[in-house]
């Protein structure tokens, strides 16, 4: 008898111990579920409007949608390209970025084509919606450019929610960017407001100065070389209406720098979204199933972990709430992530809208500096912005990422992130590996968790004592040899743990004609080479050769290994900011 009821016991014991983990399971799995909905379902959270309001794609056009379309005869009309090449030309596009001969003959009104996929003419949008203030923020921009922006912005909002559009003027120089500009903007009776910054604070913090000043509810900001399409404003206001910690990003579209051609970025029904790697250059991936099919119809708003920076809108009151942008940011870089991070991470989400198109002129490069404000730093502005951004909303496993793919920025100073910190802690935020779970999970699927390096440096051959250099090349091109500089960049080169040469976001590989510059192989981090410390050769796994440098001419190649050549003999040499 004694003898069943300890059995019995045992067993009540046994199942104790397995009730008790899967309660653990079953508790974890409703906590993660409920997680999902809040993700997922927060606009129906929401009551302020009805679901069917919006969910409904009318038979003929949507509420909003204009009625006529205007066609005008005139360069650039209907988007299309005007080719100045020919009849005359300047130097504004070394001055300004863009051939500006060309901006000041396109009619400031001129018709884009409409962009959008055909379904977005039928949505139905609510009636009550929040007033809007569009933000531009510009530094010596070109006039016409500038005010190509403001008038497809009165020409394509509807009047009832678009309260002002807020010029900031962070401290240009072009003389028809004051008076000329002043009095050019009285003739929209006061729709149109013009602030200037005393000194040159750069773009980041000229953004949070329009969000102060800024007087409605919704804060639109946008470059100050755009044009909006065809009812852009309400397909963004409505996704914050429903839920007012939700940021949302417009499509956008390309205008030619030259040409001033306005044409769609991306390939007609592909949806995309930001993404990152993991030295923060942003990146962009097509729209996950899972993403894709949360929705039911292509043309409605998804999240999105990231954007690209210079086009969204949000909710006033949350910009400024969260903190608006880290006041330690400096010029422009890392802003969008910060911001991005922030929004996920402390309970907010991000929407790309596809029935929002905005066109954007892509310069072929910046035509200003940065002035007073890069002085007295040491290491490029950018790669201190990423460290504030990674130091403050990542954790210890992302971070080591971040300084695997810039190890010199681990000697970067960053300044004071505390305010930062405290108001993470404030807002009670998520862990960053919540958010790449739930939300950046496809990050991983392109660019993986990076093993550690096991040298980085230049990488300097023992015969001439150059360094290996990028030649600041795009791939595929050959790897050079040059006279080492000391500042990393270009000769910043990297060996990981599973056999990857990397230099920046590049890798290197090796064939017939030499040594090379290729793009790494998007979801690997490995490759074929190993450094050998006793002969100081880098030797190639698959090709069993070792790099070595031509004696003459300098050039890169894979020769047969031997260990007593000097030209095949390397030195990694840690750089640090300076
Ligand atoms: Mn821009």
């Amino acid at each position: 008898m004694k003898v069943y009821a300890r059995k019995g016991r045992l067993i009540r014991i046994v199942l104790i111990l397995c009730i008790i983990p899967l309660l653990y399971l079953l508790i974890n799995y409703s906590e993660s579920r409920k997680n999902l909905h809040k993700i997922y379902n927060g606009r129906l959270a929401s009551k302020l409007i009805k679901e069917e309001d919006v969910h409904l794609l009318s038979e003929g056009l949507g509420n909003y949608e204009p009625k006529n379309d205007e066609h005008f005869n005139g360069p650039g009309e209907g988007g299309l390209a005007f080719n100045t090449e020919a009849v005359n030309s300047d130097d504004s596009e070394i001055e300004y970025g863009m051939n500006m001969f060309a901006s000041d003959q396109i009619s400031l009104n001129r018709t884009i084509k409409d962009t959008r996929p055909k379904e977005c003419k039928r949505w139905m949008y609510p009636q009550n919606l929040p007033t809007v203030s569009v933000i531009i923020v510009f530094h010596n921009e070109g006039f016409s450019v500038l005010m190509r922006t403001v008038h497809s912005v009165l020409n394509r909002s509807p009047p009832q929610f678009l309260k002002e559009i807020l010029l900031v003027d962070d401290y240009s120089d072009k003389t028809d960017l004051k008076e000329k500009l002043d009095k050019y903007v009285e003739r929209f009776d006061g729709r149109v407001r013009v602030i200037r910054n005393e000194e040159r604070e750069g773009l980041i913090r000229t953004r949070s100065r329009g969000a102060q000043e800024a007087t409605a509810e919704v804060i639109v900001f946008l470059d100050a070389h755009c044009e909006v399409n065809k009812n852009w404003l309400v397909p963004l206001l409505t996704p914050i209406a429903f839920d007012e910690k939700t940021m949302t990003v417009p499509i956008i579209d390309g205008i030619d720098h030259k040409t001033f051609e306005y044409r769609p970025v991306y390939g007609e029904g592909h949806n995309f979204r930001g993404i990152f790697e993991w030295g923060l250059l942003y990146k962009e991936n097509e729209l996950p199933k899972r993403e894709e099919k949360r929705r039911a119809h292509s043309s409605e708003p998804y999240y999105s972990p990231t954007h690209a920076g210079g086009l969204f809108a949000i909710n006033r009151k949350y910009f400024l709430e969260l903190g608006a942008y880290d006041a330690g940011l400096l010029v422009w870089g890392g802003e969008n992530f910060e911001l991005s991070f922030k929004i996920w991470q402390c309970g907010g989400k991000i929407m790309w809208v596809p029935c929002s198109r905005v066109g954007h002129v892509y310069r072929g490069f910046m035509p200003y500096n940065f002035g007073k404000l890069a002085e007295k730093k040491k290491g490029p502005l950018i790669t201190i912005n990423y460290k504030r951004v990674v130091e403050v909303w990542m954790d210890d496993q992302h971070k080591e990422y971040f300084y695997t793919r810039e190890p010199s920025a681990r000697y970067l100073e960053m300044g004071d992130i505390s305010d930062q910190l405290a108001l993470k802690e404030r807002l009670g935020c998520k862990s960053f590996s919540w958010f790449m779970e739930n939300v950046a999970y496809d990050v991983y699927d392109k660019y993986p968790q990076l093993p550690e390096n096991i040298f980085w440096g230049e990488l300097i051959n023992s015969a001439n004592m150059k360094c290996f250099d990028a030649m600041g090349r795009q791939p595929p091109s050959l790897v050079g040899l040059q006279h080492c500089h000391g500042y990393g960049n270009n000769q910043l080169v990297r060996l990981n743990a599973a056999g990857q040469l990397g230099i920046g976001e590049r890798c290197v590989d090796a064939d017939s004609t030499g040594i090379k510059l290729v793009y790494c192989r998007l979801g690997t981090v490995d490759g074929p080479w190993v450094y050998k410390t006793e002969s100081k050769s880098i030797f190639h796994r698959t090709q069993n050769k070792c790099i070595a440098v031509h004696p003459v001419s300098s050039s890169l190649s894979l020769m047969p290994c031997d260990p007593n050549n000097s030209f095949q003999q390397w030195m990694f040499k840690i750089v640090k900011p300076r």
